[in-house]
């Protein structure tokens, strides 16, 4: 790492102990951007490294609520926002047990750099609980988020933060969570959360959008070798909202996706993954991936275990971070691997995402390559905006052409740079000289 980025490392380290995913973020983008401040000594001067690791508000909140045996439960809420020279916060809300400060810190980090990539007029923020969904009833699960967003609703709005879903967080708890902030302001406010159902301010697209701009990003990376899905021996890991529509749009691609995982473990199915089945185990009756097995019968489910296990041509990490280590990243390169998309945020670690490169895998991380679920969300805050819905069709062009673009920012940007086919580097750089400019215009704030 560049010596004087090398300090101010150093110092954000320090002032946010013991946020280990919020430090491999940091650390990662810091080691892409010392060029750039040789270019730009104006970025040094004005501390925008040092303010862009400074959220502008973390905001943290009691979450009481009762269960439906009548017992008081306290859960932590949390919402981070960390820079909006581009437009109001914008990320998403995760509700899983491992939430803390330094998670949420993170995926707000990246989506800073994430957002400026797509080109949109939004800014970073995320934030979440580390309440658990798993297991509660719809009226747990409603009466959480209502007490959530009794506290949060004073600090959103459609020119202020827009949150939307994240792991444990889809349809409905956006649904409830957008009754309890109309009840509260007394506001039809379309656009203050994203990723609504559809006839009530939703976008069509925005379910779809994260696993869709995945695979298009993929898509886009393989073509540059020459080649494309059609034929590809894909795995998946997750099995949620990112895996399930990265697997469709894979398989209506030409792929063979053979493998998915939850957090208990794997699904072997050489016949491809059945993804009306998958949908329906998982989205309708909220069931396991053990589940789809019984039902599909004849295929292969391991207990426990690594889905990075299963060879494959390409993978499509979608569950969480740091799900992809060095040594089943080193398997997976013996074993024939040509490309990696990251559907989730951060899924590979720092070894991992250095054997992928050493060995000329295409690597697509996931600020980039995930971020056509944003994207449909500032399409949806458009739609919000001149109250109008737009077709599939239209809305699917949107997403192509924005992953399509943010692939072609980073590669260029990678290029201009001395590093080509290096999207790590392209896209670090790509989303931080736009927010970097746009801070600097603004003055010292
Ligand atoms: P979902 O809650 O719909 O699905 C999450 C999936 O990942 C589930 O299969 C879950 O398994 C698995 N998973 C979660 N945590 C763990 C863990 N600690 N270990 C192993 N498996 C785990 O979430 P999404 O699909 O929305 O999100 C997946 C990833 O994509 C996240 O990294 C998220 O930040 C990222 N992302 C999401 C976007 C969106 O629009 N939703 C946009 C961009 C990125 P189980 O059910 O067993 O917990
Ligand atoms: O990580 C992400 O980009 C998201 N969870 C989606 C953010 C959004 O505001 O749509």
């Amino acid at each position: 790492m560049d010596a004087r980025l090398e300090a101010i490392k150093d110092t954000v380290l320090m002032r946010n102990p013991g946020e280990a995913e919020f430090h491999q973020a940091v650390v990662e983008v810091f080691e892409s951007l010392g060029p750039v401040h040789d270019r730009h000594p104006e970025f040094l001067e004005a501390a925008i490294l040092e303010r862009l690791c400074e959220p502008e508000r973390q905001i943290i909140f009691r979450v009481p609520w009762t269960d439906d045996s009548g017992r008081v439960q306290i859960n932590r809420g949390f919402r981070v926002e960390f820079n909006s020279a581009l437009g109001p916060y914008k990320g998403g809300l995760r509700f899983h047990p491992s939430v803390y400060l330094g998670i949420v810190k993170f995926l707000g980090f990246e989506q800073i750099f994430k957002n400026a990539l797509t080109g949109m007029p939004i800014g970073g923020g995320k934030g979440g609980s580390d309440f658990d969904p798993r297991g509660r009833s719809d009226a747990e699960v409603m009466r959480f988020c209502q007490s959530f967003m009794t506290e949060l609703y004073r600090h959103i709005g459609e020119y202020t933060d827009v949150p939307t879903g994240d792991i444990g967080v889809g349809g409905r708890e956006i649904g409830y969570l957008f009754g309890q902030y109309k009840r509260i302001t007394n506001r039809y406010e379309s656009g203050v959360l994203t990723g609504k159902g559809i006839s009530w301010g939703g976008s069509l697209v925005r379910p779809e959008a994260t696993g869709f701009g995945t695979v298009i990003f993929a898509q886009e990376m393989l073509k540059t070798r020459g080649t494309s899905f059609d034929g590809q021996r894909v795995v998946v890991s997750g099995s949620g909202n990112v895996a399930i529509n990265a697997i469709a749009k894979a398989q209506s691609l030409g792929a063979a996706v053979v493998a998915c995982s939850d957090s208990s473990g794997y699904v072997v199915d050489e016949a491809g993954i059945d993804v009306a089945l998958l949908r329906e185990v998982k989205e309708v009756q909220r069931g396991r991936l053990k589940d789809y097995a019984e039902r599909r019968g004849g295929v292969t489910y391991v207990d426990g275990g690594s889905v990075w296990d299963v060879d494959a041509t390409v993978v499509l990490p979608c569950a969480t971070q740091n799900e992809l280590d060095g040594a089943a990243a080193a398997r997976l390169v013996r074993n024939g691997l040509v490309a990696v998309g990251e559907g989730a945020n951060m899924p590979s670690t720092r070894d991992a995402v250095a054997v992928f490169q050493e060995a000329g895998v295409l690597f697509g991380p996931g600020k980039a390559a995930n971020a056509g679920g944003v994207a449909t969300s500032a399409l949806e805050m458009q739609q919000n905006a001149s109250r109008d819905s737009w077709s599939f069709e239209h809305t699917e062009e949107r997403l192509t052409e924005i992953m399509v673009g943010i692939h072609d920012r980073c590669a260029a940007t990678a290029e201009e740079y001395g590093e080509p086919g290096n999207y790590v580097l392209g896209a670090n750089i790509g989303g931080f000289v736009k927010v970097a400019d746009a801070m600097l215009a603004q003055g010292l704030i």
